[in-house]
């Protein structure tokens, strides 16, 4: 396999890792064999050359002195931090023998894996761990944390993860930022917004809070948790009433637009004012500022989704450019997510053949301290958790932590640090950073595959996953061929798949002499959309069959309890989830963790800007830096930040969130729990 490991000096291409849309393409230099600086690739069409804090500091993390070097075994009480360490042949064995006696006893399903996208590589991600699980038949795990109930509700729509093409937003003159950070989580969208804006495009944000994003912004509107559908319903109220919907494009390419505008007729602007929050002039300036700009563009952030509502919510949002016509002129539409366009064979990858006919039980990825905890036929008895950090990222992390601390539990983690997570293990292997590794992305914003070539030597003795996976399949003596195949030759049986139209030209080849190739996108429509009626579906007969309405809907938040403020706690600019909130650098970067409130709500309880804030509920609690003003509503408290452990302090926002389940796809409710907040 071709390297760069061998040259000590230069510059080579590369691309980010991490799960960010933006995944650009970088530049890495090397001297005497090290990185010395990580740079944006100017040659890369969409993020030319331009790259975010994070990973400009990413040297920092990669040569981090804390960085694991050797597997390790547990020496003290779960979670204490106490570990010496091993060899790999010990690690490996201790493992195997392990699963071997749970398998006897307990069988295949009382292993689970833990796993999601620390590394956005679909080999590292999504390759021979999954063939090594479906073979072994352990629990499988439903990854729900991110975007599922969007996705499902954007799909409901618009049939799969497709939408505007990025680079054709340079022509859009009305960018409506919705439930998304997008200054943090998608800044190259924003450095469109801003170029096109020097051309007379407008920028409008919706949030339940004034963030970075918001404050850029042509004008805020801010919004209720949870009421966006409700918003959505609104605009469409007004477009209809206005005749400002394109009727044509409704004739030709949608389905139920009838019912819908008979529907929409209860969603006035006063009833939606009363619901959102925001005030019935706005609702309709914005509808009309929507329905007589041309191209729009909503970018549908994930924000949205992690309510109790959220699929419904991003379906709702979903039909507003097809009632404006917006999906047949360059540059308008909207982005959830734009996964479809680079579908490779996952099959081929994933290798679900390796199943032999079991089909184990699922567990949501959500709900994982109610696994470790309540499920007993058979109980979860081992953990391997792999590029993810379930005691900081998943909700009622309380449930979590006291199910990982359970000393029947035999955990393995595998990861760069010894992470929250890792501290309750029985086992720890350090991985390789993706720098270190062969794979292939697929952006799920732009439209490019890019390949990723070993730049530097492992670090110590770690592994990357591929290499995890392989060696375990070996000691549990499975001699399955999908089992030994090299990272190139999955990659080259991933990205072969026909089925796939627009991914042609795109293989290991093509992609090792040009480092990243455009999908060939081609248009969608008229008739080629992957709904059951090949239209948007602004009624969907499929939804009633789910036991959905078959029209968009505003339906409130789940929560019963009489706490008094809506918490959302969301991500942060300088981490990435939880990554980097362990790296001296990007903790610098960042200050400290905040929660923002309104300052109505801090005058009532008597709290000042910069006071410790004690935030509560019935699952837990968390103590943040008070940050007073007007970039909340009354009534929300927003922190930000995935923030590590530290000693004496107690930032687990996760401590309090809920681990119900959205409405659609088994996704994940960080930002609808409630809470109550005193100086603390
Ligand atoms: N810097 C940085 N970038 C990241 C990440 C990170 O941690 N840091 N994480 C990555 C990952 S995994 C993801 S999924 C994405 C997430 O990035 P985004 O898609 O931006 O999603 P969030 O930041 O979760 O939430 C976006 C916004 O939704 C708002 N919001 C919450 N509830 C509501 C609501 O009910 N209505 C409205 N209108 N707004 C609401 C929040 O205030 C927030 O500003 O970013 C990726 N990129
Ligand atoms: N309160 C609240 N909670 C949230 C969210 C929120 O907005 N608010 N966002 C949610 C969302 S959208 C997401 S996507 C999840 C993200 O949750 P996670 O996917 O768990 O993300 P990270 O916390 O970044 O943890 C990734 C871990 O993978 C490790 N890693 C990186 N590369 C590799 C590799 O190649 N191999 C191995 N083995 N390990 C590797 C990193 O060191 C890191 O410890 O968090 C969710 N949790
Ligand atoms: S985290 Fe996002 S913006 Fe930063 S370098 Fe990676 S892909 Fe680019
Ligand atoms: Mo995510």
């Amino acid at each position: 396999m071709e390297s760069y490991i061998q040259q000590r000096d230069g510059i080579f291409k590369s691309v980010c890792s991490l799960d960010c849309p933006d995944q650009c393409g970088l530049l890495i230099h090397k001297k005497d064999g090290k990185i010395v600086k990580i740079q944006g690739d100017p040659d890369h069409p969409v993020t030319q050359g331009n790259i975010c804090n994070k990973v400009r500091n990413m040297t920092e993390r990669i040569y981090d002195p804390k960085r694991l070097k050797t597997p390790l075994k547990r020496t003290g009480p779960k979670g204490s931090g106490a570990f010496e360490p091993i060899s790999w042949d010990e690690a490996i064995e201790t493992i195997r023998s392990r699963w071997m006696e749970l398998i006897e006893k307990d069988g295949a399903e009382s292993i689970l894996p833990y796993s999601f996208y620390g590394n956005m590589g679909n080999l590292t991600a999504e390759g021979m761990d999954r063939r090594f699980f479906h073979r072994l038949g352990s629990s499988q795990l439903d990854r729900a944390i991110c975007t599922p109930a969007g996705s499902t509700g954007y799909k409901y729509t618009m049939g799969g993860s497709i939408g505007t093409d990025p680079e054709h937003t340079t022509e859009t003159k009305l960018f409506i930022f919705w439930g998304i950070n997008a200054v943090s989580t998608n800044m190259h969208q924003i450095t469109i917004a801003q170029k096109a804006r020097k051309n007379g495009a407008k920028i409008v944000v919706i949030d339940v809070h004034k963030n970075q994003t918001g404050r850029m912004a042509d004008w805020f509107i801010p919004v209720l948790p949870g009421t966006d559908s409700a918003l959505a319903l609104g605009i469409m109220h007004v477009l209809f009433a206005e005749g400002l919907a394109d009727e044509a494009f409704l004739q030709e390419y949608t389905v139920g637009h009838e019912e819908l505008r008979r529907h929409v007729w209860q969603y006035d602007p006063d009833t939606v004012a009363a619901i959102t929050g925001v005030p019935r002039e706005d609702i309709i300036k914005l509808a009309r500022l929507y329905g007589k700009t041309s191209p729009s563009l909503i970018r549908i952030g994930n924000g949205l989704q992690h309510h109790d509502n959220g699929g419904m919510i991003v379906r709702t949002i979903a039909c507003l450019p097809a009632i404006t016509g917006q999906w047949t002129v360059k540059g308008g539409g909207a982005i959830k997510g734009n996964t479809a366009f680079l579908a490779y064979n996952t099959k081929a990858l994933q290798r679900p053949d390796l199943l032999n006919g079991r089909t184990p039980r699922v567990i949501n990825m959500n709900q994982l301290g109610k696994a470790l905890l309540e499920i007993a036929d058979p109980p979860i008895r081992s953990l391997f958790v792999y590029s993810s950090n379930p005691a900081v990222v998943a909700p009622e992390a309380n449930k979590v932590r006291k199910g990982l601390v359970r000393e029947d539990l035999f955990t393995v983690v595998h990861d760069l640090f010894l992470t929250e997570t890792a501290r309750y293990a029985d086992i720890v292997l350090p991985a390789s950073s993706a720098f270190e590794n062969t794979d292939f992305y697929t952006s799920y914003w732009h439209h490019y595959t890019q390949i990723q070539k070993p730049v530097i030597e492992k670090y110590g003795e770690s592994k990357s996953n591929t290499e995890v996976f392989r060696l375990l399949s070996e000691a549990m003596g499975f001699d399955d061929e999908p089992l030994k195949d090299s990272d190139e030759e999955m990659i080259r049986q991933a990205l072969d798949y026909p089925e796939n139209p627009w991914l042609e030209g795109i293989d290991y080849d093509s992609l090792s002499e040009k480092h990243f190739v455009k999908a060939k996108r081609e248009a969608i429509f008229p008739d080629r959309l992957p709904t059951p009626s090949g239209k948007i579906e602004l009624y969907s007969k499929q939804m009633e069959q789910d036991g959905y309405p078959a029209l968009p809907t505003h339906t409130p938040l789940a929560e019963t309890s009489d706490y008094p403020f809506l918490f959302v706690p969301g991500p942060n600019h300088n981490f990435l989830n939880s990554t980097f909130s362990n790296n001296a650098k990007h903790i610098k970067l960042e200050k400290e963790p905040k929660v923002h409130l309104n300052i109505k709500d801090a005058e009532a309880k008597g709290i000042k800007d910069g006071d410790a804030v004690k935030i509560w509920n019935d699952r837990g609690d968390c103590v943040l830096t008070a940050a007073v003003g007007e970039n909340v509503l009354p009534g929300v408290v927003v922190s930000q930040g995935l923030w590590a452990d530290a000693e004496g302090k107690n930032y687990l926002v996760n401590a309090l969130t809920p681990d119900r389940l959205a409405d659609m796809g088994g996704g994940a409710t960080f930002f609808s729990g409630k809470v109550d907040i005193q100086k603390g």
